[in-house]
Formats: structure tokens, C-alpha cells, sequence
């Protein structure tokens, strides 16, 4: 049995060849996609993080890190996506100007397509027309929005700023995330949802489009 937290130190010392061997091993021996988000993926994106906080790591190292989850999230992305047909509502998916965090957006729209959602994924750093811009063209039911840094969240209420100028807010919902976002926060900015991780998302997309 793969140890999960063999895993986690992979994604911590950037081992792409080696997490590639032992997530295939994990999920062959029946090891659920959850368990190797939380115990063994998300489990070593954390301790990144806490070092990149006392530079005990550096960027180098932490890009690293992020193409080896990344590669382990690509493995589970057949896991993650088994139920939908992805003909469901349309949800324009994106990281706001400013930041390039993608790996938890990644999962999010992974996610909702696994539960049948289609998803526009805009990718990382995009401005407030760009949302407004795509949500019009694919006439998305769903905006998602994605920030990692404190500097970055402000780019979530022009968004919805732009959106409201562009006359469409009222024909969109609006669900916001990421480590820095609260509940307290989405409300704040007039976001109709947050979520906490990428399930919970699904579950959040699916209450706002009833
Ligand atoms: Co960055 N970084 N980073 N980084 N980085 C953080 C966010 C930080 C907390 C690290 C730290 O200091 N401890 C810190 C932010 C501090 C702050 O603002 N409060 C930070 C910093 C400072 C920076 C730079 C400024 C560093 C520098 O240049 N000096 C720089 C900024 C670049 C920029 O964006 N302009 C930077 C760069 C990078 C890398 C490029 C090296 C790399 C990103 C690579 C990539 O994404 N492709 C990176 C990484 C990897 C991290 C950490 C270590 C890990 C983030 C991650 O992928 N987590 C991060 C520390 C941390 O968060 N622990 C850190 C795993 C992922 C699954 O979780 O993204 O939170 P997360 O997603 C979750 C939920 O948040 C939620 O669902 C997911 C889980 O299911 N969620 C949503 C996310 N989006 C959602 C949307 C939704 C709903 C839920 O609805 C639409």
C-alpha cells in the first residue's frame, strides 16, 4: 500500500517522475481521489506554503512543487471527472489580474466538470473584461473566480463592478475562492457564493443555479 504521506514529501521536494509511479500505484490499489487530495497532494502544497512563509523555500522550489501536484492532480482528473456529461450550465472559470495561482482553480473546474458543468477556463491573471467578456460570448450562467493573494482579492469586486456596467450581473452568479477569501469577504463584494474547496464549490455552483 502507498504510503500517503510519501506522496505528500514528493510534492514537497518537486519529485515529478516519482509522483507520477506513485499516485498510478495509489489509485490502482483503490486509494479514493479525496484521500489523495487531502492526505497526500493538498497535504504537501501545505507544508510548501507554511516554508515558503519562513524561506525555508524559495520560488524555484515552490514552481517545483506546483508542476509535481500538478502532475498528480492530471493523474486524478479521470477520478475526478466520472459522473457528468458536461452539457450542464456554463461556468466561465478564472484566476484574477495579478495572479497566477492555478492549482486550486485547476481543481475547482476539474471538479465541475466531473459533475457535469461545462467550463470556460480563462486560466491565470485576468482582468474584469475578460470575465465580462466571456461570460457574454458563452452566455455563462456561472462566474468563478479564483485569488491567492490578499493583493489580488480587489480584482474580485471590480469584476462584479464590471459585470454590473456591462448590464449582465443580474443574468450571472457569482461564486468567489481561494485561501485568502472568507465568506465575510464574498458578501462584502457582492459575490452570491464561496467555497472553501473545490467540493464545496460544486456544491455551492450547484444550490446558485438551482
Ligand atoms: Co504563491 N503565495 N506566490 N506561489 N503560493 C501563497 C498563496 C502564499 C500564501 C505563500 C506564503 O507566503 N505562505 C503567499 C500569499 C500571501 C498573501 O497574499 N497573503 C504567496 C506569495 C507571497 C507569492 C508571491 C508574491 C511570491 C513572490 O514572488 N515573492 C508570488 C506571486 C505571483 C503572482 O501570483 N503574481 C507567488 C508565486 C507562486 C508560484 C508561482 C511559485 C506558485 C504557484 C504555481 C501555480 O499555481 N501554478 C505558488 C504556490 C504554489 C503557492 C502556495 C505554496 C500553494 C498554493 C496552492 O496551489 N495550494 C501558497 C501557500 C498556500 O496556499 N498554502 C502560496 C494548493 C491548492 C489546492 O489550494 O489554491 O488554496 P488553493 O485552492 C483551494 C481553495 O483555496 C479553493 O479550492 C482549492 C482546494 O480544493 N479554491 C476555490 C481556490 N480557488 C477557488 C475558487 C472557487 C472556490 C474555491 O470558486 C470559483
Amino acid at each position: 500500500m502507498v504510503d500517503l504521506t510519501i506522496i505528500a514529501k514528493s510534492v514537497i521536494e518537486g519529485e515529478k517522475e516519482k509522483i507520477r509511479a506513485l499516485v498510478q500505484q495509489a489509485i490502482s490499489e483503490g486509494v479514493t481521489a479525496d484521500r489523495l487530495l487531502s492526505e497526500g497532494l493538498i497535504a504537501g502544497m501545505n507544508v510548501v506554503g507554511e516554508r515558503m512563509k519562513t524561506h525555508e523555500m524559495w520560488l524555484p522550489e515552490v514552481i517545483l512543487s506546483a508542476m509535481t501536484m500538478q502532475v498528480g492532480l492530471d493523474l486524478l482528473k479521470p477520478l475526478l471527472g466520472t459522473t457528468g456529461a458536461g452539457l450542464g450550465p456554463k461556468v466561465v472559470l478564472g484566476t484574477v489580474k495579478g495572479d497566477v495561482h492555478d492549482i486550486g482553480k485547476n481543481l475547482v473546474g476539474m471538479m465541475l466538470r466531473g459533475a457535469g458543468f461545462q467550463v470556460v477556463d480563462l486560466g491565470i491573471n485576468r482582468a474584469a473584461e475578460e470575465f465580462v467578456r466571456a461570460a457574454e460570448e458563452e452566455e455563462a450562467k456561472i462566474v468563478g473566480m479564483s485569488a491567492l493573494l490578499t493583493t489580488t482579492m480587489p480584482e474580485m469586486r471590480n469584476t462584479i463592478e464590471a459585470l454590473k456596467a456591462a448590464g449582465i450581473r443580474e443574468k450571472v452568479k457569482v461564486i468567489v475562492g481561494g485561501a485568502p477569501v472568507s465568506p465575510e469577504y464574498a458578501t462584502q463584494i457582492g459575490a452570491d457564493g464561496y467555497a472553501r474547496d473545490a467540493a464545496r464549490a460544486v456544491d455551492k455552483v450547484r444550490e446558485l443555479v438551482g
